[in-house]
């Protein structure tokens, strides 16, 4: 039966049943209608401390492969060093939620709508808790998140004594960091709680901030390109649709469009610049908004997450240049120019990827069903027809496809949010359901304090002098 709280938001029935990864088997059995979430969570945590004992215990010392100087110097591409618990990617086929691809999550996650995109707290309790939540379950995250909503009257100073024109992103980590003075983590640290509590604070924090991310990022939405005139936040919407909402979107679709993009940014493994900045800081016992604030900054960066931005300008450049609907050769003159400048073609190649991101997928079905014959949209896909094999052509890009940022501009123009520069808030605010996520099991699990070797030039030659 759906809680009144699931009743009220119209989310739809789903059979209770859980997941647990196995290897690369997931099982799928019953649980008990548990709607706390941090309960749930108190009760997963003492089997997965044994397990990773045991798995030390019977695998520590065997390697995962060899190291060799190419990978060290190039980006640490390749070498597994890290424990990430909430997703994994695989180079062909994209990413995983804690073992369901994007396509199963929208399958089985509660939505708010029947039939349509998954709300975002399901994902979070999925994410924590490696279990498909029922529909009221998914709506106890949305009241406990509404319930911790509120921001300190000091956020918006913080924001206001900053130029009108400092980039969102920068607005954004400054927001955050204004937000820290309320952790919990930090006074309890200080108090000095004993670490097999660090998780439950960690949580709290976390929580805390998830609540809070969306009206910090309608703020700067407000402040930046709306002369500051404030939307409240609306008490009967779920977490994604109010943070439409809030920045002055109330169209159905948007909302829907909101729900599913912030549901597929949320993780991409651990190694992604974001997520491994958030993991290294937090390892260093730095509370959750300082190691958030610091993934950020790294989200940030035009190779990164401000990608999303990058492809709407280069977008709008080609249609200032060669017009709303290029031919073919004009496109892929522009592409090839764009390559001759020295400038890296936004929204294509990947890091781990080797083929289209499932993201992009998901995006472009989206956009099928709501905006069919968007221009924009028309002209996002026949860029598929002719970048990939421009970019195949040099020989050395590994992965000519497009990834997930090729895709979510045209979404965002298409219901009005035409602020490019805004766009890859939208992405940060979905990074913190996988970083924070995992950032509890990392303290759940006593993970150290992250220090990878670095070696000098001099090492290296000194090493493999003689061979
Ligand atoms: N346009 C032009 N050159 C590229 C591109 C591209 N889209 N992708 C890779 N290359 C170049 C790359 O710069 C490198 O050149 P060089 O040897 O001169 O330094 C060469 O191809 C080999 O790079 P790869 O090993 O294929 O890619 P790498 O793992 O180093 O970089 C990205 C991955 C994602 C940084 C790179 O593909 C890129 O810069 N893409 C465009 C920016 C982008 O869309 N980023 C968003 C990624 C997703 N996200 O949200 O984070
Ligand atoms: C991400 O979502 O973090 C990006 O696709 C980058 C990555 O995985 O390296």
């Amino acid at each position: 039966m759906l809680s009144a709280a699931a009743s009220k938001l119209g989310l739809t029935g789903l059979g209770v049943q859980a997941i647990s990864a196995v290897g690369n088997s997931i099982r799928h059995f019953s649980s008990t209608e548990n709607t706390d979430l941090k309960q749930a969570l108190r009760e997963l945590i003492p089997a997965q401390q044994e397990r990773l004992k045991a798995l030390k215990k019977a695998h520590g010392a065997k390697s995962l492969g060899e190291v060799t100087v190419d990978m060290a110097i190039g980006g640490m591409r390749g070498i597994p060093g890290m424990l990430w618990e909430t997703s994994l990617l695989d180079p062909e086929e994209g990413i995983r939620f804690r073992g369901l691809s994007i396509p199963e999550l929208q399958e089985k996650l509660p939505a708010a709508i029947p039939g349509g995109q998954p709300i975002p707290e399901g994902l979070l309790w999925l994410l924590l808790t490696g279990q498909v939540p029922t529909a009221s379950q998914a709506a106890a995250v949305t009241e406990e998140l509404r319930a911790r909503s509120n921001v300190p009257l000091h956020l918006r100073k913080v924001l206001d004594a900053l130029p009108a024109e400092a980039h969102p992103m920068t607005q954004l980590s400054m927001g955050i960091m204004a937000l820290q003075s309320g952790s919990r983590f930090q006074s309890a640290y200080a108090r000095g709680v004993h670490k097999s509590r660090y998780w439950e604070y960690v949580y709290e924090d976390s929580m805390d901030l998830i609540a809070k991310l969306p009206q910090l990022a309608a703020t700067i939405y407000r402040r930046t390109y709306r002369r500051g005139e404030y939307i409240s936040p609306s008490y009967n919407l779920d977490w994604a649709a109010n943070l439409a909402h809030m920045m002055g979107y109330e169209d159905p679709g948007c909302q829907e469009m909101m729900r599913m993009y912030q549901t597929i940014h949320s993780d991409h493994e651990g190694g992604n610049v974001s997520a491994h900045t958030t993991h290294l800081v937090g390892s260093a016992l730095s509370d959750p908004y300082l190691s958030f604030a610091a993934g950020m900054n790294g989200l940030a960066g035009p190779l990164h997450g401000l990608a999303n931005q990058e492809v709407l300008r280069w977008l709008k450049d080609l249609v200032a240049k060669l017009g709303p609907t290029p031919d073919k050769d004009a496109v892929r003159k522009y592409v090839e120019d764009t390559l001759a400048s020295g400038k890296v073609v936004p929204g294509y190649g990947h890091a781990v990827l080797r083929k289209t991101d499932p993201r992009y997928t998901c995006q472009r079905d989206f956009a099928l069903k709501y905006m069919p014959e968007y221009p924009l949209f028309k002209l996002v896909a026949d860029l598929y027809e002719v970048v990939p094999e421009v970019l195949g052509k040099t020989g050395k890009i590994k992965n000519p496809w497009p990834n997930v940022d090729a895709h979510s501009g045209v979404l965002l123009q298409y219901y009005g949010i035409t602020e490019e520069n805004y766009y890859t808030v939208l992405f940060g605010v979905s990074r913190a359901l996988g970083v924070l996520s995992q950032g509890v099991w990392s303290r759940a699990l006593g993970l150290p304090i992250e220090r990878p070797k670095s070696l000098t030039m001099g090492a290296l030659e000194k090493r493999f002098s003689g061979q």
